[in-house]
């Protein structure tokens, strides 16, 4: 056989195991309700970028300085990348080769922290992120993060605590943003305390970023020295990270993510970041982000009217926070009730949780995926039905099973993927 035709051959037939997997996955995507805050579903153009021999190119480096040959293309992807995401939020600078969400914060830490320097990071059991100084996690190994958090009267942030916090260990950066936290986060205030006390800043909008890139959420771009993202949630674009900063770090930051923690970048995913944001640069993209807030709110107020607890009354973005336990059921058994009813949501504590994060007493929900389907309140209202009744459900199979129907049935009305599907259901 010439390489020619090895290079041809479908995979369907050089590998049916994993063909097979691909089509299930798409067959679950399409039938279920992906309620999962931080995932969503990207356009064709982007699945076609990330699918592109670009994934061929090493290209260690950046545009016009690398350290191999052929790279031309590469430079005119991350050009247009770097470029559209300083349009899209106003950056002076853009790193877009950060593998991920992770190593975009690791680049800023490399930046500008030591090893046992302090730092301030918001609880993650507050709704923080592993990565703002969880002790299993590297930037608790390496530095002396001290976590600030909601308060307990209306579970939203304590600014007030968090400037103690800084007057009392003067930290050199004050980490910021969240992943599990509905409302509004006010990056200028954090801001002003870091520069009282001396402090760089980092926010990272990896969940809020479609809203801030729209305009429908404070931007701490013009008061932060760093803003760090992943590009695959609310900007539905590529599983990848983005670090956005003040020129005077350019040069810094550069070194640091390449060579300091990364080698050749992911020029195939560069490209679809690319895509991405020329996608999230369009008029439509604001409508989209005004829908996934306004369903949020829909959704919130509808399981709300079922009795269930909302973290801090209520939601300002994309994502809610049940507590279920309030209802006497653990976040684990609410999201596996709900997966049963192809309905898919992630168990999360909750502020001052007295449950484990294994158990958990919240379930965090969110409607970035299901409004890219097209849906709306009228569908939240329904979706909130069917959490609720598979809720009450969850001993009893033949109705999750019922009920796993209908969410498909809602599903089909909103197709995903169609051409995707194609071979899944010919079988
Ligand atoms: N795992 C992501 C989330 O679900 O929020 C954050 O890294």
């Amino acid at each position: 056989m010439s390489s020619g035709n090895r290079m041809e051959r479908p995979l369907r037939q050089v590998d049916p195991e994993v063909a097979e997997a691909i089509d299930r996955e798409v067959n679950r995507q399409a039938t279920g309700l992906e309620l999962i805050a931080s995932e969503n579903f990207v356009s064709e153009a982007v699945l076609e970028a990330m699918g592109s021999v670009f994934t061929n190119k090493y290209a260690e480096g950046y545009p016009g300085r690398r350290y191999y040959g052929g790279c031309e293309f590469t430079d005119d992807v991350e050009r247009l990348a770097i470029a559209r995401a300083k349009e899209l939020f106003g950056a002076e600078h853009a790193n877009v080769q950060a593998h991920s969400g992770s190593q975009a914060n690791q680049g800023v830490y490399f930046t500008v922290l030591q090893p046992g320097d302090t730092v301030l990071g918001m609880d993650l059991s507050h709704g923080g992120h592993l990565t703002h100084g969880h002790p299993l996690n590297i930037s608790g190994i390496l530095y002396n993060f001290v976590a600030y958090g909601v308060s307990p009267e209306d579970e939203r942030l304590d600014y007030d605590g968090l400037e103690k916090l800084a007057i009392e260990h003067r930290p050199k950066l004050i980490v910021c943003g969240a992943s599990a936290y509905p409302r509004i986060i006010d990056f200028e205030r954090i801001a002003a305390i870091a520069a009282k006390v001396g402090a760089k800043t980092m926010a990272d909008i990896a969940h809020i970023a479609g809203p801030i890139a729209a305009g429908l959420h404070p931007s701490p771009v013009p008061h932060c020295d760093f803003v760090t993202s992943t590009t695959h949630k609310t900007l539905r674009g590529p599983r990848g990270g983005l670090i956005l900063c003040k020129k005077k770090y350019r040069k810094d930051l550069n070194r640091t993510v390449f060579p300091g923690l990364q080698g050749g970048p992911f020029v195939h995913i560069m490209a679809a970041k690319a895509v991405a944001f020329r996608e999230a640069l369009q008029p439509e993209y604001r409508v989209y982000m005004q829908q996934i807030i306004d369903n949020c709110r829909v959704l919130a107020e509808r399981l709300a009217g079922h009795g269930y607890r909302i973290v801090s009354g209520g939601t300002d973005n994309h994502m809610l926070m049940l507590d279920v336990f309030s209802r006497g059921i653990t976040g684990k058994v609410a999201e596996e009730a709900l997966e049963q009813a192809a309905i898919t949501t992630n168990k999360n504590t909750i502020p001052f949780d007295k449950n484990p994060p294994m158990v958990a007493s919240g379930l965090r929900i969110g409607t970035p995926a299901v409004t890219t389907r097209g849906m709306g309140e009228t569908e939240m209202q329904a979706i909130a039905d069917l959490i609720a009744r598979a809720l009450e459900s969850r001993e009893d199979p033949a109705s999750l099973a019922a009920i796993r129907g209908e969410v498909a049935e809602l599903a089909g009305r909103f197709p995903l993927y169609l051409s995707r599907q194609a071979a899944f259901l010919s079988e």
